[in-house]
């Protein structure tokens, strides 16, 4: 499929996506949201796609933010809907991947594209990164999750200083605190990413998807994620994966995963 704002191409079980209007440094526009969210459902429905690696093109950021020009005349209507919309659309649909996803945060991750990289599984950041949430200096508040999953990732407590302030964190504050899994220097960003998608990759797809289930599960209103968990690890017992995995295990060979 071809695509007007974004890059996406699968090499080795990894679908890069790149959001790719580097001029306003990846801001996400309608149809830029609209091509990520068929972007990633396609990598959902891929079983050649093992796992998601999303990036911003150009080496100064990976989003800075919802596109300011675009969402300066929406109405309260409009923005309500537009949140729900875009919530379920893309960044509800990236944090439920059963794929793993990886944010490889090259540069300013600001509101929504902080949001973004936040409905990833994990993210990897380079040393020249800046994150933050900077709506309510904007008159608005974060809209795409923000307000929940920043909290989630760093405590109430922080994630309010950074919503109130509308300051930016570097790289090594946002790993200290818990907001990237690692940092490297940004020509090892990369290779730090697919690194770590190598590790994936070895693991059964079916185990991977119900253990994210499981995680998910325990921040998600009206779901109790120990049951979820004694539901998914049940389910395990009948998967091909399984019987694999455990029959590798005792044939001393590795294990060759069908996803099944
Ligand atoms: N939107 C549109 N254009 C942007 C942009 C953005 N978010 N960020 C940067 N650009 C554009 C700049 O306008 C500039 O374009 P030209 O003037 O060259 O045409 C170009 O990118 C380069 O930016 P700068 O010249 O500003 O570059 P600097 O290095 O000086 O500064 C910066 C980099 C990242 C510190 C700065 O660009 C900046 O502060 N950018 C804005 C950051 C920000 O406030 N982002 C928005 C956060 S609020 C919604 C749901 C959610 C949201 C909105 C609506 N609905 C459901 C409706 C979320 C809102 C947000 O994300």
């Amino acid at each position: 499929m071809s695509y007007n704002n974004i890059l996406s191409e699968v090499e080795n079980g990894i679908q890069h996506i790149t959001v790719n209007r580097p001029k306003q440094l990846n801001a996400l526009n309608k149809e830029t949201i609209e091509e990520l969210s068929q972007a990633f459902q396609s990598a959902e429905d891929d079983k050649e796609v093992q796992v998601v690696i999303v990036t911003g093109s150009g080496d100064k950021a990976f989003v800075a933010g919802a596109d300011i020009k675009e969402f300066a005349s929406f109405s309260v209507e409009q923005g309500k809907a537009l949140a729900a919309e875009g919530q379920k659309k893309l960044f509800d649909l990236v944090a439920h991947m059963g794929t793993p996803v990886i944010a490889a945060v090259n540069g300013f991750a600001l509101g929504g594209g902080l949001e973004l990289a936040m409905s990833c599984h994990v993210r990897v950041a380079s040393d020249q990164a800046k994150m933050g949430l900077p709506e309510v200096s904007l008159g608005v508040i974060p809209g795409y999750g923000g307000t929940q999953r920043l909290a989630h990732l760093v405590g109430k407590g922080k994630a309010l200083e950074m919503i109130t302030t509308a300051g930016m964190i570097d790289a090594h504050d946002a790993h200290r605190w818990g907001l990237v899994n690692q940092v490297t220097a940004p020509g090892e960003l990369m290779d730090a990413c697919l690194k770590m998608a190598g590790k994936m990759k070895k693991n059964s797809p079916k185990a991977i998807a119900a253990a994210i289930a499981a995680v998910n599960a325990g921040y998600e209103t009206g779901k109790n994620g120990f049951d979820e968990e004694i539901k998914r690890f049940g389910e395990a017992f009948g998967t091909a994966d399984f019987k694999e995995g455990t029959t590798a295990f005792m044939e001393k060979r590795k294990a060759n995963f069908t996803g099944e």
